[in-house]
């Protein structure tokens, strides 16, 4: 789903609004960039949009500026917390992985990652 208004059951827009505590580590007009409660890596953000949209797909049809603008936080971020180097991640539905229906890029590096595939 894309809105533009917030959803008032949705964790991230209740992040971006913050109306639920979360560490910031980046803020432009269009995206918000906060640690991951569980990371899986020395770095983990998550890169949200601040507007409503279920998924990436969804971002991409509705704000492809938006989508870029969050790519480029994602490397302003590897930049300040690792060594520039990321891995991005978008999980797109349950059988992803997703649980957040909030747009999200995993943003993980800050060590050697393993190989996901080849
Ligand atoms: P997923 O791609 O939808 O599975 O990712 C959701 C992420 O949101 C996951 O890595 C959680 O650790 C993270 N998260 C969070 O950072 N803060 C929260 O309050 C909750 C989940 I709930």
């Amino acid at each position: 789903m894309t809105t533009s208004a917030p959803e008032p059951d949705c964790l991230f827009c209740l992040i971006v609004a913050g109306e639920v505590p979360s560490t910031i580590v980046a803020r432009t007009e269009n995206v918000v960039a906060f640690e991951d409660i569980n990371p899986s890596a020395p770095m983990h953000v998550l890169v949200v949009p601040t507007t409503h949209h279920g998924d990436v797909s969804q971002l991409a049809a509705a704000a492809p500026d938006v989508l870029a603008e969050l790519v480029g936080v994602a490397e302003q971020v590897a930049g300040e917390r690792a060594d520039g180097q990321f891995r991005l991640i978008f999980n797109s539905g349950p059988h992803a992985g997703q649980t957040v229906f909030h747009v999200h890029a995993h943003v993980l590096g800050g060590t050697q990652l393993g190989a996901l595939v080849g």
